[in-house]
């Protein structure tokens, strides 16, 4: 540890601030090497016993303290290296801090620092302390006031939260600007940048008719690729008045591109700054995957101005407050302007693969956490996206119209002020008139529940009995029922066809609470107990039961079932996302190799959707469904769903049975290709997406079915003929890891799209992260790419896309027996602590998941983590993963 012994900071200690600040003034004086930060607060005593103040600072060279106008001596205040207290300071006081900086040198990318040529600011979580010294928590809200001063010439653009309210002729090449923002923020939303930055203008009239000017600022040569983000971040502000009745509030919005960012984007108020990677996007430097994390984010980080911004949260415990609550907002968004299930069913994914290993491996924690060391490291896929399932269920328990109504209360009561889960789940019972005291456990129980299923039919009777359960996590060996809502259909194939049964009728007994939805076809019941049964009576034969519709909990679930019911739910059912999930049990079940699968022709099955898929006419929502379908769950998909494996024999099994269904539908994946692969100009819409996605896949399964110089020149074409980089990246992908492709051609291509891209940071990203991936790249191809001469370990998105990639893909080099590619990573992770502790957390990710694993590799992987956390001294973000990973 470079800090001395880490403290950790518990939920239990909260304690309100005896001070509030309710305005701050900063002047910043930048200069090359050195920024002068001036900084006068005025200070509110709130609570009456106090009289002294501790202010939160680090890495700040102090240079005056004044209070009430008065410069005080070193003796007069208690400084060390985290803070500066200040004592007999009375009912209010003024106070003025000047401190000194060098941004030059910031390579963490937290407080002010210099990325590019251009100055800017990430203060979340704790990143204020290192500009000013100041009372950084989120429950202090202030007005703030900030003027920049800089070189005129080198930084024409000046910018900060709020309203531009004067702006300085330049003087001696110098140049001012001052920003006033009317709304209290704490300190973590504030920001400053200042460049030479290009922009561009629009504008938009919001629901009670003020004018919004709207900016988006980069660097001159990404300018151009500045526009989609602009039309997105106007369908985000009406969608907003309309789905949750939101206004904005300032006269201005504004978003800058940085090139240097640790995260996706930030939302400070009125002045969101973006990493480029979620900003910047054109047909040649995006791929589709790449635009939709733009809309995603953009639309996030606006949604962030009432959910986060106008109501905050009191501490950080609270952070899935704000960030479960946007990304369920944001996900929402997406599934207006794309396809509902298909956008469910990427989530699902994402939520499988990633945050049910967190939860299920020694970093698992609950939504609201009960402690941290760093809380850096808690900005995680529980506290975001299991967050966001929380929101999501109680959206399903109110319905649409309740919940709105609760979100408009929770708005209301605590606009412009700091509040809790607590407060949240408040306003949805006090509207829901629902009793929500069981469901906050969502919040303070860790782990992923089980659903374990089981169902018979005797007699004209279903019945179905559900038992949850929750394995033992970190710190908390057992675990109490959740409450949850549950959607569950049932069909039934008689002489017509499929039919839905209406649940609404049939469900005759239940020891739990449910209602019908979806005019009957839908059950939801509302699981509160360690077991369930239902009842259904009438029904002439056996239904199928289609459960979790909507993946309406978080769960996983088992159910031993004929395979042959999950075929036919595969085909048939109402809901896309059981559709998907019914085709992925099937999947697990087949590489998991434990049992046959009986009764369903899994490569038929893909064959069929293929075919189908041929006659979707332009109905994008279909073809994005087939898509989805198409798609053979990944490895890390499988890593979670599988009880047991060994990491070689999944990879393997997965390219064989990829190898198997491109040679067994070879005429289908041309026709696919052919079908879709010339449907007009590049749009980056959903019908663009569904017929490139649908082309793609025919290409890769085409691919599939060949080799020598047939597989070189379908290789070539589809790369020679692209149009846009969805297009390109596919060929290049194909290319990367096909062992059949004659690696003169590989190298040749890879070589083209380099001459050819090596301008654009985004795309060159793209090609060190395809050869990172690759199962042909050794642990010396890794080396070789992070010496290539345009690697640069200070650039996070560069970093990410060798050395997370590499971790988190590569699983044939990652995982190789001998322990050599955790080794690697490890030694990695301690180079970029040195740089950037917040990276250096999270790219020791894959390392920390080695309870998944064989016992050989769990053990190579543990010795890897403890040479790391031996042989240097960690980051604080380092040793809490590193430590706790251990424990
Ligand atoms: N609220 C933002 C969080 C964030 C962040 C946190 C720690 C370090 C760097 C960071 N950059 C942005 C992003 C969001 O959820 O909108
Ligand atoms: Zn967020």
């Amino acid at each position: 540890m470079k800090e001395g012994q880490p403290r950790e900071i518990r939920l239990e200690e909260y304690r309100a601030p005896g001070y509030t600040t309710r305005e701050t003034e900063l002047v910043f004086d930048i200069h090359d090497g050195e920024t002068t930060v001036t900084n006068t607060m005025r200070l509110e005593r709130l609570d009456a016993d106090a009289d002294s103040v501790t202010l939160d600072g680090q890495d700040l060279e102090l240079v005056s303290v004044r209070l009430d106008g008065r410069e005080l001596s070193a003796n007069e205040y208690a400084l060390d290296e985290e803070s500066l207290t200040l004592h007999g300071l009375g009912a209010g006081a003024e106070v003025e801090i000047v401190t000194r900086i060098k941004p030059e040198e910031n390579t963490a990318l937290e407080g002010l620092y210099r990325s590019s040529h251009m100055y800017c600011t990430q203060c979340e979580a704790e990143g204020f302390r290192k500009i000013t010294y100041y009372q950084d928590r989120p429950d202090v809200l202030a007005r703030f006031r900030t003027t920049v001063i800089a070189d005129a010439a080198a930084y024409p653009t000046l910018l900060s939260n709020g309203n531009l309210v004067a702006e300085s002729e330049p003087k001696a090449g110098r140049h001012s600007a001052t920003w006033e923002d009317p709304f209290p923020k704490p300190s973590y939303l504030f920001a400053l940048v200042a460049g030479d930055l290009e922009v561009i203008t629009d504008s938009f009239t919001t629901m009670s008719g003020r004018e919004i000017e709207l900016r988006i600022y980069s660097e001159a040569h990404n300018i151009d690729q500045c526009h989609y983000a602009m039309g997105v971040l106007k369908r985000s502000m009406s969608w907003d008045e309309e789905r949750f009745g939101r206004e904005y509030d300032l006269d201005i919005f504004m978003i800058v591109a940085v090139e240097d960012f640790n995260m996706g984007a930030m939302e400070n108020k009125g002045l969101n700054i973006f990493n480029t990677a979620c900003v910047l996007a054109s047909p040649d430097t995006a791929t589709d995957a790449a635009y939709q994390r733009v809309e995603a984010v953009v639309a996030h980080e606006y949604f962030h101005n009432w959910s986060g911004n106008r109501v905050t949260c009191r501490d950080w415990f609270q952070l899935s407050l704000k960030e479960g609550f946007t990304v369920f907002r944001d996900a929402e968004f997406s599934s207006d302007m794309n396809s509902r299930p298909v956008k469910r069913i990427e989530d699902v994914t994402f939520l499988r693969s990633v945050q049910f290993a967190e939860d299920g491996g020694p970093l698992a924690h609950p939504v609201r956490p009960q402690s941290y060391i760093e809380i850096s490291n808690f900005y995680t896929t529980t506290i975001y996206e299991k967050g966001a399932e929380v929101v999501r269920m109680y959206h399903t328990l109110l319905g649409e119209d309740k919940f709105r109504a609760a979100t408009d209360l929770y708005f209301d009561r605590f606009d412009g002020s700091a509040a809790t889960t607590d407060d949240f789940a408040a306003s949805m019972a006090e509207v829901g008139q629902l009793d929500l005291t069981q469901f906050k456990r969502w919040y303070e129980q860790a782990g992923t529940p089980l659903l374990s299923v089981r169902d018979h039919y005797v007699d004209d009777t279903y019945t179905v009995e559900i038992e949850q359960t929750c394995p033992a996590t970190p710190g908390q060996p057992d675990k109490l029922p959740f409450h949850m809502p549950v959607a569950l259909g049932l069909l039934a194939e008689d002489d017509n066809g499929v039919q839905s049964v209406d649940v609404g009728d049939a469900l005759a007994a239940s020891t739990e609470q449910w209602e019908s939805r979806d005019s009957g076809a839908t059950a939801l019941v509302q699981l509160r107990n360690a077991k369930a049964t239902l009842s259904f009576n009438g029904l002439t034969s056996k239904p199928v039961l289609s459960f979790l519709r909507g993946f309406s909990a978080p769960v996983r679930v088992h159910h031993a079932r004929p395979d042959a019911e999950l075929g036919f739910l595969a085909r048939h059912d109402v809901d896309g996302f059981v559709r998907w999930d019914a085709l992925q049990t099937l999947w697990v079940k087949h590489f998991g190799a434990s049992a046959q699968i009986e009764g369903v022709d899994l490569e038929q099955l893909v064959g069929d959707v293929a075919r189908e898929a041929l006659n979707l006419g332009d109905n994008a929502e279909a073809k994005l469904l087939a898509a989805t379908m198409l798609t053979v769950p990944d490895e890390n998909y499988l890593f979670e769903q599988l009880e047991t494996f060994e990491v070689m024999a999944v990879v393997n099994a997965r390219e064989a049975m990829l190898d198997g269904l491109g040679k067994a539908h070879v005429q289908t994946w041309q026709a696919l290709y052919e079908r879709y692969g010339q449907e007009g100009a590049y749009q980056p819409d959903a019908v663009g997406m569904a017929n490139r996605a649908l082309a793609n896949i025919g290409f890769a399964g085409l691919a599939r079915a060949l080799d020598g110089d047939d597989l070189a020149d379908l290789v070539r074409t589809h790369y020679e003929r692209a149009d846009n980089l969805t297009d390109r990246r596919a060929a290049l992908a194909v290319a990367s890891r096909h062992e059949r492709l004659a690696e003169d051609v590989r190298q040749a291509l890879f070589a083209d799209f380099f001459e050819k891209w090596q301008h654009e940071a985004l795309v060159l990203d793209l090609w060190f992260s395809l050869q990172a991936q690759s199962p042909l790249t050794d642990v010396a191809g890794i080396e070789a790419l992070t010496r290539h001469d345009r690697f640069d370990l200070k650039n996070p998105n560069r970093a990410r896309s060798v050395l997370a990639v590499f971790g988190m893909f590569n699983h044939r080099t990652f995982h190789k027996p001998d322990g050599s590619g955790y080794d690697y990573l490890a030694g990695a992770v301690a180079e970029v602590d040195k740089l950037n502790p917040q990276m250096a957390a999270r790219l020791a990710t894959p390392l920390t998941r080695w309870q998944r694993y064989d016992p050989a590799r769990q053990e190579r992987m543990r010795q890897s983590l403890t040479q790391l956390a031996d042989a240097s001294a960690l980051s604080k973000d380092l040793f809490e993963i590193v430590t706790k990973s251990l424990a």
